[in-house]
């Protein structure tokens, strides 16, 4: 068994992967050369309800078989972030395993601030048990009142939220310090700046990022794959390609509500106790907004509309009775 090598997968392709050496606590080393590694076949058959069996960050076995190092086994997974594949393949896409955080970047400008995009990836991050954070890029770009009024409705859900531009690089110590010694992935809509806010703060990284002359709406991506890269004050990154919609993955639609912290406390207040806040009598949340200029509409808004959706995906509310 001396063969064996304990890695940390940090790119994953449709059948090849690559992987840096671990030590005995499973933490990269990342001195060492990234590896390309076959995956077995096996894990494919073990995995049929993933698209692929491995994500970035998972820490496995790999042996060298000849001149080639192939994945034999994968350890158990800390968490595991992971999204529902497009179209009629519903299976689960992983993203990102092990991370410590999962960073939100959403911007201005162009692509315009999407909540419902912010809210799904939170309530799918808070699901998958990944504490989150919100980082508003494109500050530069933003209107004051505007963005103001963004921070307040996330730091209201608990969420924290950073303001950054990369183009004026304001707000990149306070990333750093975020990402400093911990696993953070970073998601978000396409042309965000994930990739950019990377580059200001590590520029050896070199990651490409949209020519500015690229219209978004040629609909490419300029991040393709998913990479872990170590950050030289300590830590790492998971660089990701953009999402267009994401859509969470075995969230059961009656338990969407305990992933909107906010409208938790009024909750309680609801008449019954596994209350919807979508039309049922005496429901404390709905009372809420009747009431107040003071509710979160656009999140009970992405609230309503991921409670429909995540309904169609389980025919139901996914309750043991339905
Ligand atoms: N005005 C402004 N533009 C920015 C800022 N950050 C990034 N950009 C620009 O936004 C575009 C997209 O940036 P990327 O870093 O490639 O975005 P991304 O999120 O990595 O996109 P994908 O890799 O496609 O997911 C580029 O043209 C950047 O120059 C910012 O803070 N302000
Ligand atoms: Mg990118
Ligand atoms: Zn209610």
């Amino acid at each position: 068994m001396e063969d064996t090598l304990r890695c940390v997968v940090v790119r994953v392709d449709a059948r090849q992967c690559e992987v840096v050496p671990a030590d005995a606590c499973g933490r990269p080393l990342w001195e060492e050369e990234v590896l390309p590694a076959q995956m077995r076949g096996r894990l494919f058959e073990e995995r049929r309800e993933d698209r692929v069996p491995l994500a970035v960050g998972d820490r496995v076995r790999a042996v060298r078989e000849g001149s080639e190092l192939v994945v034999d086994a994968i350890e158990p997974r800390r968490n595991l972030f992971a999204r529902r594949a497009a179209g009629e393949d519903a299976r689960r896409q992983p993203l990102a395993a092990n991370v410590d955080r999962l960073a939100v970047v959403a911007g201005f400008g162009n692509p315009p601030f999407s909540s419902i995009t912010t809210d799904r990836i939170l309530a799918a991050a808070s699901f998958q048990d990944i504490p989150a954070v919100l980082v508003l890029n494109k500050t530069d770009l933003a209107r004051r009142r505007r963005l103001e009024a963004v921070t307040a409705t996330y730091r209201r859900a608990g969420y924290p939220v950073l303001w950054t531009s990369a183009r004026r690089r304001e707000g990149l110590e306070e990333l750093a310090a975020l990402l400093k010694d911990h696993c953070t992935v970073l998601y978000g809509l396409s042309g965000v700046g994930k990739s950019s806010l990377l580059n200001g703060l590590e520029p050896g990284l070199g990651l490409r990022t949209r020519a500015t002359s690229r219209s978004l709406k040629s609909g490419r991506h300029t991040t393709t794959f998913a990479r872990m890269y170590p950050l030289a004050m300590g830590g790492a990154v998971i660089d990701t390609p953009g999402v267009r919609v994401f859509r969470p993955w075995g969230l059961p639609p009656h338990e969407l509500r305990l992933h909107f912290p906010e409208f938790r406390e009024a909750g309680r207040r609801c008449r019954f106790p596994d209350c919807l806040h979508r039309e049922e009598p005496g429901c404390a949340v709905l009372a809420a907004r009747e009431a107040g200029e003071d509710f979160p509409e656009s999140r009970y808004r992405s609230y309503l509309e991921l409670l429909e959706e995540l309904e169609g995906v389980y025919g139901g509310t996914g309750r043991k009775e339905d």
